[in-house]
């Protein structure tokens, strides 16, 4: 099949589909088996930065549950590790940077990332856009102010407490250090596309710790930027967590796709975010671990429910917990092809 006719690009298009095209967010290397096989003594780094097995893993979901998009196995620090700073995926933990960026001198730490710095990237990018023929591959980021609560807190963070005091109490630091972000992300989306990506997601996963008038003065003008620097024709998806509140603002960032957790329904989700957009979402992950009955029902409503936005990718509202059974998301695949508009 013509990858521009397949269901996941024609539904970030908004127009009519075959069927609601599904994946899921952190569908690669995280409950299944035959991940935990092939990672077994690699280091994440070391599995993000060997083109096999970048290439195996964003198969694997493909391959099990017939998803109608694949998501590029790495992770949104590989970009900042790439150019120099000095940070590591703890197991169990997240990425630990070892000397978080607090004030004007970090900065320097923030060289530009160019084309050649992620080479195994764009090796891995190329063989598996061969590999999935018409499943279409999904590039993505770290949003600025989820990549810097990382370099600014040192590692993961619940309240975010001083990435939230340099934005208030610092707005010139602030700025630059998100303006530097930002050309980051932006060439790193641009590998990803130049190497064959078909769509890319910007993940603001921690951006739901502000409020809709701080993200408009500190974050909004840094995502414009993002979504503006990639080519029309590449679907750009925009998600964040608890961000039922900034709707309205991510609708106005510029990209054609909305995610949106499972806190908010999609129809009111749709309301939100205002007209011209498609939807992503936004089943909660942890309704996998209920019985099946349990998911299919709220799995049929959202699907309902998503027939209120413009466009609809179903998906989690966060990413595939752990300790979900794959079985669970492989009836959850079938279900949604079954039942979805078409
Ligand atoms: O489908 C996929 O799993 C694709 C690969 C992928 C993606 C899209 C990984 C692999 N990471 C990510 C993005 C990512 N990384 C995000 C945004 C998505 C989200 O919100 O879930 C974030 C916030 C990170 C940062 C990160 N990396 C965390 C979270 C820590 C925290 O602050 O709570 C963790 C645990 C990692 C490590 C990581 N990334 C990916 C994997 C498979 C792992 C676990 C590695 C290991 O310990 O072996």
């Amino acid at each position: 099949m013509n990858l521009a006719d397949s269901a996941f690009l024609r539904a970030c298009r908004r127009q009519p589909v075959p069927h609601t095209p599904v994946w899921y967010m952190r569908q690669a290397g995280r409950s299944l088996p035959e991940y935990l096989k092939v990672r077994e003594g690699v280091p994440m780094l070391t599995a993000c930065a060997t083109p096999e097995l970048i290439v195996e893993i964003t198969m694997q979901p493909v391959r099990r549950y017939g998803v109608d998009a694949a998501i590029f196995f790495s992770d949104i620090v590989v970009p900042l590790k790439a150019i120099g700073v000095d940070l590591d995926i703890k197991p169990g933990v997240g990425p630990v940077v070892a000397q978080p960026i607090r004030d004007a001198a970090g900065l320097d730490a923030l060289r530009p990332l160019e084309p050649g710095d992620l080479p195994y990237v764009t090796e891995a990018i190329q063989a598996l856009v061969g590999e999935l023929g018409g499943t279409p591959l999904i590039g993505f980021a770290g949003a600025p102010f989820t990549l810097g609560s990382y370099l600014i807190e040192g590692g993961p963070s619940k309240n975010h407490d001083r990435t939230k005091a340099m934005m208030y109490g610092e707005p010139e630091l602030w700025h630059a250090l998100m303006g530097r972000l930002t050309d980051i992300v932006l060439a790193h989306l641009r590998i990803q596309v130049a190497a064959g990506a078909s769509a890319i997601q910007l993940f603001d996963s921690w951006v739901g710790a502000v409020a809709p008038a701080e993200y408009r003065e500190f974050i909004l003008p840094h995502t414009r930027r993002i979504f503006e620097g990639i080519q029309p024709d590449v679907p750009r998806i925009h998600f964040g967590v608890g961000t039922g509140e900034l709707l309205g603002v991510l609708g106005e960032a510029g990209a054609d796709v909305v995610g949106v957790d499972w806190r908010v329904p999609l129809d009111e989700a749709a309301r939100r975010v205002g007209p011209g957009k498609a939807l992503q979402g936004n089943l909660d992950p942890a309704i996998l671990l209920a019985p099946w009955e349990v998911v299919e029902r709220k799995a049929l409503e959202i699907l309902r429910r998503g027939e209120s936005a413009e466009g609809h990718v179903f998906n989690l509202g966060h990413g595939v917990l752990p300790s979900t059974d794959p079985d669970q998301l492989k009836r959850l695949t079938d279900l949604v092809h079954e039942h979805g508009r078409g």
